[in-house]
């Protein structure tokens, strides 16, 4: 009898009519032959992946997009839940029949000519209860190769599938890459994704933003979980514990740097479980877990570099998983390395940019695009926690909140209680970014850093992040951070990256009991001295300004935060207006 996989495939090569249709096992002699497929064809005039120089980035290759298509597009990213409530003010909406209705006129006979790769994965280590099914089918072999890096692919997807019907469904088709004719659109209802126009990992690795955050955080408010853009990580401290962390950060502000950190003690070290994605539980104790449902690191390659990210650079050179992708990045021709601003401090002379033109040094442009990216399995990262692929997932004793703000928001502080902690991540703003199309250096409001990814209305979101409070038996301190507020010079105060392992610290010590702290109008504040700045270069009164509250700067925050809620009518919940409330009395606004 036929299996609710068989009648999908089958529904799909209906719609699609592709010429052929391949059904990935995952093996490794199976991303051998796609690899060979991919450099053997052309896709917009591009052969779709390059070989790399294997002496310096083992099993690499390298992929350009078409210009058009290098990023995140939220404006054509919709949810069409029944209602426009349901999904919210904060995603696009369109009506589910009427999305359905267009994305099967672009999808119908559109991989006629191509080849239909089925691919099954699991999100999540496949024996984890908290672990999903999915199949996505897509005609793009680069995005087929990046989903075996990023996921679980092949047998064990088919094993866990077996005769159910429960499974999320992903179509995707790259069409001919015209962003006229590009969608995005989530039926969280339906368990279904379709997307349709772009080969971009955001809006094409189903797996991803698409299922493990919109539709999984739909899924864990029905279910009572939470689905978040968060790093995992471990952090070791000299006494030999290790406390597991969340950090939750807007796209390109450092987040796999924290999560690959070595800290600048060297009896402290950071183990590494995701850079990018958590599923949260709670589990039979009564405390928070979490789980990454991804496999790899879909990371931005610009700024990372052997003094910024040593670790990554090591992950990149690694071996052990086959294939690893560098997309848009420059290539350097002298020795066909993919090169990017920050990888060192030179540029080569004989550089093509991301567009495979030749770079001129003096055009005041990049030559790696911005977004570049490399695709990269977490097994080869040399950091990677050996509790990475525990079914259970780690218990979290602390939660990091942060944005990019060049003024207002302190380093570090310490929320007071969980319902606190929520409304501090409810409030979080942070200068847009190259990660998504757009105009880049205003501050947008964004929640928890998914407002492009919360699947449903964000005022349910956070009455749903209020209530997993109340069920968690010791729930986890809530610390805010911004690593990159500036001084009157616009120049940057902290000096960041392996840096933040002593802010890291202080929070150790805090859930440790090891410190105290002093209250002030926003939350819980480091003590004089309390930060660990043994060999830091830095001057008292630069301290004082990283943790100053300026009270005209946070009256104007209080009337953005207000700005921001009226958008959602009566769905904020109303333990968040009492501390909005709260927070302007006692700045007088
Ligand atoms: C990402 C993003 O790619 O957040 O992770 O945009
Ligand atoms: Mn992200």
């Amino acid at each position: 009898m036929a299996t609710s996989l068989d009648l999908f495939i089958q529904e799909m090569r209906g719609l699609l009519t592709p010429d052929n249709v391949y059904i990935m096992n995952g093996s490794q002699e199976e991303a051998e032959e796609l690899v060979g497929i991919a450099q053997e064809s052309k896709v917009d005039g591009r052969i779709v992946l390059k070989k790399l120089n294997s002496d310096e980035y083992p099993n690499s290759y390298y992929h350009h997009s078409n210009p058009n298509d290098v990023a995140r597009t939220e404006q054509l990213t919709f949810v069409c839940t029944t209602s426009k409530e349901q999904a919210g003010p904060n995603n696009n909406w369109m009506e589910p029949k009427e999305a359905k209705e267009k994305m099967i006129e672009f999808f119908k006979g559109a991989m006629k000519g191509r080849t239909m790769y089925v691919i099954p994965f699991v999100m999540g280590t496949p024996r984890s209860e908290y672990a999903k099914n999915c199949v996505q089918v897509t005609d793009s072999v680069y995005v087929a190769l990046s989903m075996r890096i990023m996921s679980r692919v092949g047998k064990q997807a088919i094993e866990r599938i077996d005769n159910s019907s429960n499974f999320f469904r992903g179509i995707h088709s790259i069409g001919d890459v015209n962003p006229n004719k590009r969608f995005v659109m989530h039926f969280p209802e339906e368990n279904l994704v379709m997307s349709f126009g772009s080969g971009y990992g955001g809006n094409a690795l189903l797996g991803k933003k698409c299922y493990s955050l919109r539709i999984a955080s739909y899924l864990g408010y029905q279910e009572g979980w939470l689905a978040e853009h968060m790093v995992i990580m471990g952090v070791q401290s000299p006494e030999g514990g290790i406390m597991y962390f969340l950090g939750a950060f807007p796209s390109a502000c450092g987040k796999t740097n924290l999560t690959l950190l070595e800290p600048v003690f060297k009896d402290y070290k950071i183990w590494t479980l995701g850079d990018d994605i958590a599923w949260i539980n709670i589990g039979k104790d009564g405390q928070l877990y979490a789980i990454n449902p991804e496999s790899g690191f879909f990371g931005v390659a610009p700024g990372t570099g052997l003094s910024t990210n040593p670790v990554m650079m090591k992950t990149l050179k690694n071996n052990k998983f086959y294939p690893t992708l560098f997309t848009n990045t420059a290539i350097d021709n002298s020795n066909n390395t993919p090169w990017w601003e920050g990888v060192s401090n030179d540029i080569p002379s004989n550089l093509n940019d991301w567009q495979g033109r030749e770079y001129d040094k003096n055009s005041g442009k990049p030559a790696a695009h911005p977004n570049s990216r490399f695709t990269v399995s977490i097994y080869n990262c040399p950091t990677l926690s050996s509790e990475y692929d525990n079914p259970k997932g780690v218990p979290i004793s602390g939660i990091i909140f942060g944005g990019r703000r060049k003024d207002t928001i302190p380093l570090v502080y310490e929320a007071k209680d969980w319902s606190s902690g929520v409304f501090s991540a409810s409030t979080i703003g942070s200068e847009t970014t190259a990660a998504a199309s757009g105009q880049l250096g205003n501050v947008r409001r964004d929640p928890m850093a998914m407002l492009p990814f919360c699947g449903y209305n964000m005022g349910d979101y956070f009455q749903h992040w209020l209530n997993i409070g109340k069920r968690v038996k010791t729930p986890p301190k809530i610390f805010v951070v911004n690593w990159f507020r500036k001084d009157e010079n616009g120049k940057f105060m902290w000096p960041g990256f392996k840096d933040n392992s002593r802010v890291i610290k202080w929070m150790l010590n805090r859930i440790e009991g090891k410190v105290g702290v002093r209250e002030c109008e926003i939350g819980l504040f480091p003590q004089e001295n309390s930060i660990d700045l043994i060999d830091l270069d830095i001057k008292k009164e630069t301290m004082e300004k990283l943790l100053k509250i300026d009270r005209e700067d946070w009256k104007k925050e209080i009337s953005m935060i207000e700005e921001f809620y009226a958008k959602f009518g009566n769905k904020i919940p109303v333990d968040l207006i009492n501390h909005l409330s709260d927070l302007k009395k006692k700045f007088g606004g």
